[in-house]
Order: structure tokens, then C-alpha cells, then sequence
């Protein structure tokens, strides 16, 4: 800690320039790396940044998108003040007017919705950001209406649904232990999740064994792993339960481990036994010898991880194969000693830090307990059973369904409306509401929509708690000053809370005291932390014993058979066990013979927001996707051609990029492009039973070469 400091000391410029360092983060990517920024500032203008030299995550590194950040938070269709909509909706005509007004205009309509058809009927909705969910939570919570949505319904809650269903809580790799064997299954940190890429190598140097499963050739998988192993998209499950069995035949189950902390080994035993290598290789298309190799490396080494990823969640079986691979871990007895997995801790803002806060129950204190069910709890129990929160995905289905209740008004910060399936259906009902407030950084096609746009800032705008893998927490100040008339997002619910007359003094009181009220368990004064303006250390003892209690599943035990889904599974067909099922859309057709994998990262992009940002933009100036030069030679197509994107529900247009990132009979296209939007040919429907997740990364297609158009 002290080291930080005298080191970044050391940078400062001096007086006589007029150039300040000040301590920042990166909001770009959030939660995983919220890497320390140095922003040199001049006049109140960011002039450079760097990296914070020592910071938890970064160590002093950016990434091609933060050292971008400049131009992000300076990009020019920034909402400088607040506006209401003249023209008609989408059409881009607004006003400006005064937070005053704003605000007044807000309180009037959420109200009469209340008052007309009850509070479950305005939904409160939040995309990617994440640094001011627990307020927003809170508001929708205070204001009645159990109708709280945001993009973790597409995104990571699927896995930890996974994780608590079987482990009873999420579980971690252990940070200090380093295992022999480090399986990455469908994870590319080298390009999603940097700090995670750092410790790949270091396992391997220090002479860890590194395999990566994934249908794509990703930087991750040929640049640090020792085994790389291509099953076909969506095809996992049958690989894990394969593996399972030859684990299991070989005697390499730690069966001790299962007799103590294990329930459901019998059932499970018997459904991994119908799986054999041989259908293994004919449904993965993984060669045999690589199936056995990895059964061996998983069920010999004396401390293995095996690591799922969000990818593996994008599929219409996505809960069930992620739940397949993480029983490895427990079938090898590879849990709660060093060099394996261990309790995450939910500290806050979806980190696990090693200490407690209070952020979950300040967020969902109020849940309107006699309010009328959620939407998604009918038709995604499990989901509403294990969040408080609406399921999204179910959302434009609901809205329309007969036998629910009207949603009339939609509260949004930090909504996109390209990350829904069949996206545009969610402008088609913001056109229908009686109010739509869309708070933003930049003026999006969603917020062209709403009758009231609101301009949130930046995190270099404003003043945020935030915590750390190692103890550590942060206090964050503002670097500049909000840009024109930008609020940050927690203020902005304040007001609204405020002008709501919501009778929740703690809500209305602001960001400063509830995060006093939230990190009050922790042994600093929060004032010196944020004084300090860099991380700091907060003691946290020792790890938590996983097994000094009973876990949190009905049996107490590592549940193979989950007992929590066999609650639905005469209802709603869900299958106790990690069974592989078909994650396609529909049945293969010589129409459409291909497999589209939507959505691997990029290491300019970040969804739709970096798009408009030009240094990053000029890395990959148009929309391309990945097709493999054997497919393209077959289609005629060359590099750089146009070419349709075909699904059973429509087209777009992209370019051409003959790349072995996709295996043959594969394609591979980015999400959250405005010209080119993958999701509007995504069906709806296209949904895991068990967590409502769209499959994103499982589809059939065709690819065509496009008509040229004068
Ligand atoms: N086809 C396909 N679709 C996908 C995925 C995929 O793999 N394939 N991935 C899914 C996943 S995992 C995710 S997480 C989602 C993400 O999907 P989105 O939530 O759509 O992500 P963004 O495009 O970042 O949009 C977030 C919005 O928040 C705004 N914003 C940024 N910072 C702030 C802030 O501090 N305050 C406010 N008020 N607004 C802010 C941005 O300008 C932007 O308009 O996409 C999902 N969609
Ligand atoms: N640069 C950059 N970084 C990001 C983001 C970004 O947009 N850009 N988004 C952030 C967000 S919101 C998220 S959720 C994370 C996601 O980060 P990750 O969890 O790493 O998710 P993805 O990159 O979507 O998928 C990881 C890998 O899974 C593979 N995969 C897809 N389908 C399958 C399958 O059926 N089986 C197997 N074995 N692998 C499969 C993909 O090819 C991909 O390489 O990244 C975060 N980091
Ligand atoms: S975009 Fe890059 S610099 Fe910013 S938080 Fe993510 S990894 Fe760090
Ligand atoms: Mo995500």
C-alpha cells in the first residue's frame, strides 16, 4: 500500500506545468479488472492516462480499450443535459430541460402508473454498468415494484445459479494455491478478462499444465496451454459426462471425498455411464485421444481447477453444461484446499474481496414481498426462486402475454436495447409506454426512445467504492468534474427517489452515507480510504472452510442431483441431473448447415459502447465475421467480401474474415453493432429452460455472398 503511493508519487509532474495526477478507474470493462487510472489533468480536462503502477488488478498495466478512455469519455454524442422528447419516438427530437423539471415530469408519470395499474407495472432496468445496481434495486424495491432488470440475465448469473444449485455458494480458484492441472473450459482471458490471462501464465510458468476447451482458436488457447481441446459449439455437456465416466472407471474418484460432502453419486454415476467415447467423438468431434488425455489429467492430478466461463452459459442447455463441467471438480474431491476451488465472497459490486459487506441486503431490503409475481417467474421459477430479480429474457413475451399485467413505464440507466434477441422488440415497446426515462452516457438508439433522457457521467466523473481480490477496497474522488450538465447514476436515483417521495431515508440520503451504512463492518474509516484515493487494505483473517457448516443446498451437500431443480422437474421438465441435451434452435436443414457462435470478445470492443470510439474502431474498422478459409473456398468468398449472415429469422450483412479462429462448418460474429445486429436475427424464444439465458453462441445459419448493391 505504502509502496503504491511513494511510487506513483514519484510520477507527479509538478506544480509548474499545472498537470495534476489523479487517481481513477476504468469503468469500460467492469466488474472483473476495474483497473487503476492515472489521469493527468489539465484546466479540468483529461489530458493522458495511465495505469495506477501497483493497483491490485492492473499492476500499472491498461488494455488497448482503457488507454482508449479519453476518447470514451470525450466522445461527442455525449447527452449533455437533460431532454424531453418533442419529436415522435426514435426520432431524435428533444428539448433541453432542468433536472428540476426532469425530475418533476418523472415523479408525476412513475406515480400515475402506480396509481392506474400498480407498481409491478413500471420496470426498472439496468444493461452492462454496474457500480450503481444495489441503489437501483433499492428504488425499484421502494417504489413497489419487485420489476428489477438488468443484463445479468444474459450475463454470469446463469453460472452462479450453476455454482449455488451444486456447491451451494459460487466458487473461486483460490488465488495463492497454484494447481498442477488449470482447465479453462470456454474461457479466453487473454482477450475478456485480463487479470485472470495473467495467472494462466504464471501457472504454466511455474510448470502448471494449462488446457483450454473451446470451439474457437482464441489468442488463450494458442498462446498459453499445453492441451488445446475443440469440441463443436454447445456440445460440452456430452464431453464432461463422458470424461465423468472414464473418471470414474478408472478409479481416479476421490471417493472418500463424495462419501463425506457428496449427495446424488449413485444417480449420477448411472447417467454419466450411459455416456461412451464413442458418441463423445462423433457429437463433440473432440479425437478420442484428447477425451482420454483429459479424464487423465483431470482425475490424476493431485490438485486440479476446472474453470468454466460465461460461454459456456450462452446456450439453450447452458446451466446444464455448466453444471456438468464444475461436477469435475467435486467428483475429483478437488475443493476447499489450496491449489483448488473455495467460497467466492460476495464482498460487493460482484466482487469477491475476502470480506462482508452489507450491499445485498441494502439492495434488497425492500423487496415488495405482496407484489404480484415478477415477470419470468412463471415461466423461469428457478431464476426468480434464486434472485431478486425479474428475468428479462422473458420480458417482451410477458408484455404482450394475455394472462399478465400491463408494464406501462420503463426507469433505464444504461440500457441497450441490441443486447435483447430480436432486439428491436424492445423499441416496439418502449413506443407503447406511457413513460420511458433512458439515463446514459451517450445518446443511444434506446434513449431516442424515451420521453426523458437523462446524462449520467463517467467513472472519471465521480467519487465510488470499490473492492478487490487480496482485502482491498478503494474510495474513489472525482478526477474532472461531470461533463455539461451529467450527474452520476446514484445521484440521479437519489433525485428520483427524492422527487418519488419515497418514504426510505436511506435511499434519499445519498451515495456517501449508504456506503458508510453498506461497508460499516469494515475496520477503516471510509473517509481516510477515500482521502487516500488509492487502495486499501482491509484485514480479512483467514479463507473461509467451505465445510465448517452445512452448505447452502437442501441436502447440505455438494448436490450432483440437485434437489432444488427436481422441485420443477415434473412442471417444467427440468432434469436434476447435468444431463446433455440439443442446444440448437432447430434441427439441422440443408438450408441451414452451418453453426453461428455469436458474441466471443474482442480486445477493442466492449458490446456497443467502444464501437463509436475511433482508435479502437480503426482496429477492426468494420463488422466482420470469423469464417474459415475451407468454408469460404467452398462459398466462393474472399476475404473482405460481403456476405449475408443467414438464420431462420433474417439477415445481416457483414464482412468477410478468413480466419482459423472458427473451425469449419463454424462462424463466428461480434455483438452490439448498430449497422450490423446480430441479435435482431436471434430468436426470442431461443432460451435455456433452466436460467431463461438466450443461446448466444448456438444457432444454425448459412453464410452467403451478398448481392452487390450500386
Ligand atoms: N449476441 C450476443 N449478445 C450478447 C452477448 C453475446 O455474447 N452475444 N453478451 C451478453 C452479455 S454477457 C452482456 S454483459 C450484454 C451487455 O450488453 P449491454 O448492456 O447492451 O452492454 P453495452 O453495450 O455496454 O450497453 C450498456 C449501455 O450503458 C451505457 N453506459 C455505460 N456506462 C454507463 C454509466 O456509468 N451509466 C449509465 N447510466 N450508462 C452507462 C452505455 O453507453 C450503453 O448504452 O450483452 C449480451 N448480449
Ligand atoms: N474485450 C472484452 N472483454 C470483455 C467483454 C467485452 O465485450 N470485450 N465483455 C465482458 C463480459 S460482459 C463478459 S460476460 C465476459 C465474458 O467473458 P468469457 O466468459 O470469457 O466469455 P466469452 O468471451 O463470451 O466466451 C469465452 C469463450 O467461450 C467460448 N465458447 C462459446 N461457446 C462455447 C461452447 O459451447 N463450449 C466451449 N467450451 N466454449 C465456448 C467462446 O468461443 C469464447 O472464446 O467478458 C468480459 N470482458
Ligand atoms: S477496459 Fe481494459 S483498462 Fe479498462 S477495466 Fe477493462 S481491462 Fe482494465
Ligand atoms: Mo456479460
Amino acid at each position: 500500500m505504502n509502496d503504491l503511493r511513494a511510487m506513483t508519487k514519484g510520477k507527479l509532474p509538478g506544480s509548474e506545468t499545472g498537470i495534476e495526477i489523479r487517481h481513477t478507474i476504468c469503468d469500460i470493462c467492469t466488474p472483473g479488472p476495474q483497473c487503476g487510472i492515472d489521469a493527468y489533468v489539465k484546466d479540468g480536462v483529461v489530458i493522458k492516462v495511465e495505469g495506477t503502477p501497483g493497483f491490485p488488478t492492473n499492476q500499472g498495466a491498461l488494455c488497448t480499450k482503457g488507454a482508449a478512455n479519453r476518447q470514451y469519455i470525450y466522445r461527442p454524442d455525449r447527452i449533455r443535459t437533460p431532454l424531453r422528447r418533442v419529436g415522435k419516438r426514435g426520432e431524435g427530437r428533444f428539448e433541453p430541460i432542468s433536472w428540476e423539471t426532469a425530475m418533476e415530469e418523472i415523479a408525476r408519470g412513475l406515480n400515475r402508473v402506480k396509481e392506474t395499474y400498480g407498481p409491478e407495472s413500471v420496470a426498472f432496468m439496468t444493461g452492462y454498468p454496474k457500480w450503481y445496481r444495489p441503489w437501483l434495486q433499492r428504488l425499484a424495491f421502494s417504489f413497489g415494484s419487485p420489476n428489477y432488470f438488468t443484463e445479468s440475465s444474459t450475463c454470469h448469473k446463469s453460472e452462479t445459479m450453476s455454482w449455488r444449485l451444486t456447491y451451494g455458494c459460487e466458487m473461486r480458484q483460490d488465488i495463492l494455491g497454484m494447481p498442477e492441472v488449470l482447465v479453462g473450459w470456454g474461457c479466453n482471458p487473454l482477450v475478456s478478462a485480463y487479470p485472470m490471462g495473467r495467472s494462466y501464465y504464471q501457472y504454466k510458468e511455474q510448470g502448471g499444465k494449462v488446457v483450454i476447451i473451446d470451439p474457437r482458436r482464441t489468442p488463450t488457447a494458442t498462446q498459453c496451454t499445453d492441451l488445446f481441446i475443440r469440441p463443436r459449439t454447445g456440445t460440452d455437456g456430452y464431453l464432461a459426462n463422458t470424461v465423468a465416466r472414464l473418471i470414474i472407471e478408472n478409479g481416479w474418484a476421490d471417493m472418500e471425498f463424495i462419501q463425506a460432502h457428496v449427495h446424488g453419486f449413485p444417480a449420477y454415476r448411472e447417467m454419466v455411464m450411459g455416456y461412451t467415447v464413442e458418441k463423445a467423438v462423433e457429437i463433440t468431434g473432440v479425437p478420442e485421444e484428447e477425451i482420454r488425455e483429459l479424464a487423465r489429467l483431470i482425475g490424476t492430478a493431485k490438485k486440479a481447477i476446472v474453470q468454466p466461463s460465461n460461454g459456456l452459459s450462452h446456450h439453450k442447455n447452458g446451466l446444464s453444461t455448466h453444471r456438468a463441467v464444475i461436477c469435475l471438480n467435486a467428483l475429483t474431491g478437488n475443493v476447499n484446499k489450496p491449489g483448488t476451488l473455495f467460497p467466492a465472497w460476495d464482498t460487493a459490486a460482484d466482487m469477491s474481496a475476502g470480506f462482508r459487506t452489507y450491499e445485498g441486503e441494502f439492495a434488497t431490503e425492500r423487496f415488495p414481498q405482496k407484489a404480484r409475481p415478477r415477470v419470468g417467474a412463471g415461466r423461469f421459477p428457478l431464476w426468480c426462486e434464486m434472485f431478486y430479480e425479474a428475468q428479462a429474457m422473458d420480458l417482451l413475451r410477458f408484455w404482450k402475454a394475455e394472462e399478465s399485467y400491463p408494464i406501462r413505464a420503463m426507469y433505464a440507466h444504461g440500457v441497450n436495447h441490441r443486447m435483447y434477441p430480436e432486439s428491436s422488440g424492445l423499441l416496439e415497446m418502449a413506443g407503447e409506454m406511457e413513460l420511458v426515462v433512458a439515463a446514459d452516457l451517450f445518446m443511444t438508439d434506446f434513449c431516442r426512445h424515451a420521453d426523458i433522457v437523462l446524462p449520467a457521467c463517467s467513472s472519471f466523473e465521480r467519487g465510488e467504492v470499490k473492492s478487490y481480490p487480496g482485502g482491498y477496497i478503494n474510495y474513489t474522488s472525482p478526477a474532472i468534474a461531470p461533463l455539461y450538465e451529467s450527474r452520476d447514476d446514484v445521484a440521479i436515483i437519489t433525485m428520483t427517489a427524492n422527487a418519488l417521495g419515497l418514504d426510505d431515508p436511506l435511499l434519499r440520503a445519498g451515495y456517501d452515507i449508504s456506503v458508510k451504512h453498506i461497508y460499516r463492518d469494515v475496520p477503516l474509516d471510509l473517509d481516510e480510504v477515500k482521502a487516500a484515493g488509492l487502495p486499501s487494505k482491509v484485514e480479512c483473517g483467514a479463507g473461509r472452510d467451505y465445510f465448517a457448516a452445512p452448505l447452502n443446498t437442501p441436502t447440505g451437500k455438494i448436490e450432483l442431483y440437485s434437489e432444488r431443480i427436481a422441485k420443477y422437474e415434473a412442471d417444467y421438465g427440468l432434469d436434476p441431473l447435468p444431463v446433455f441435451s440439443d442446444g440448437f434452435d432447430c434441427p439441422p436443414t440443408a438450408e441451414f448447415p452451418m453453426s453461428l457462435i455469436t458474441g466471443g470478445r474482442l480486445t477493442n470492443a466492449v458490446h456497443s459502447r467502444l464501437h463509436d470510439v475511433p482508435w479502437l474502431r480503426d482496429l477492426r474498422p468494420e463488422p466482420a465475421a470469423d469464417i474459415h478459409p475451407e468454408d469460404a473456398r467452398r462459398l466462393g468468398i474472399a476475404q473482405g467480401d460481403e456476405i449475408c449472415l443467414v438464420t431462420r429469422l433474417g439477415r445481416i450483412r457483414v464482412k468477410a474474415n478468413l480466419s482459423a479462429i472458427s473451425a469449419p462448418g463454424e462462424v463466428n460474429f461480434y455483438h452490439g453493432y448498430r449497422e450490423a445486429n446480430v441479435n435482431e436475427i436471434i430468436p426470442k424464444e431461443h432460451l435455456d429452460p433452466y436460467s431463461g439465458f438466450p443461446g448466444y453462441k448456438q444457432l444454425r445459419c448459412r453464410v452467403e455472398k451478398a448481392e452487390v448493391t450500386m
